[in-house]
């Protein structure tokens, strides 16, 4: 069982979670739009992570005898400014996501739910793997500086990224 806050905060991340897989699937079809087919592939990947974070959120909930309170999932922004902007929001989200899970880690900690907040701690070392490739990218982005050559590199080397399942163990 769980105590109703850390019931409360984790179905809320699952929430937050898929808003991030849908969010990330608004870039990508904006990116594949723009022809951007290596930086579309890549948020796709990065959609299909955030779908597979909610689910094992999810069967945490489940597995410790609770049923997660599902709400609405807002609709994402439709368009954006440039691919630069696309990834100043993708690094604003994530660095807004690890805020989330902060503060979940500190409400299970408070609650002392230890469960929870070990199965935590693989977010919080996601979280800061997500920030650093989402800075680099942006990094590249902004080097790149609307270089023609180097956008088209750039695009060719993100078409590489294949989804990896981050949960193998238990197909989430
Ligand atoms: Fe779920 O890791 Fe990004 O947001």
């Amino acid at each position: 069982m769980l105590k109703e806050s850390v019931l409360k905060a984790l179905s809320d991340q699952v929430n937050a979670e898929f808003y991030s897989a849908y969010l990330y699937f608004g870039m990508s079809a904006y990116a594949d739009r723009l022809g951007y087919r290596g930086v579309a592939n890549w948020l796709y990947v990065q959609s299909r992570e955030e779908m597979a974070h909610a689910v094992h959120i999810y069967r945490h909930i489940l597995e410790r005898g609770e049923s997660p309170a599902l709400g609405d999932i807002k609709a994402p922004p439709a368009s954006f400014g440039s691919i630069k902007e696309v990834f100043e929001k993708v690094l604003a989200h994530e660095r807004h996501v690890s805020d989330l899970i902060n503060k979940i880690a500190s409400i299970a900690m408070g609650e002392q739910d230890h469960a929870t907040y070990n199965f935590l701690a693989w977010y919080v070392s996601e979280q800061v793997e997500e920030e650093a490739n989402a800075e680099e990218l942006l990094s590249k982005v902004k080097l790149a500086d609307n270089n023609t050559g180097a956008m088209y590199n750039l695009d060719a080397s993100l078409a590489a990224r294949k989804f990896v399942d981050p949960f193998p163990q238990t197909g989430d």
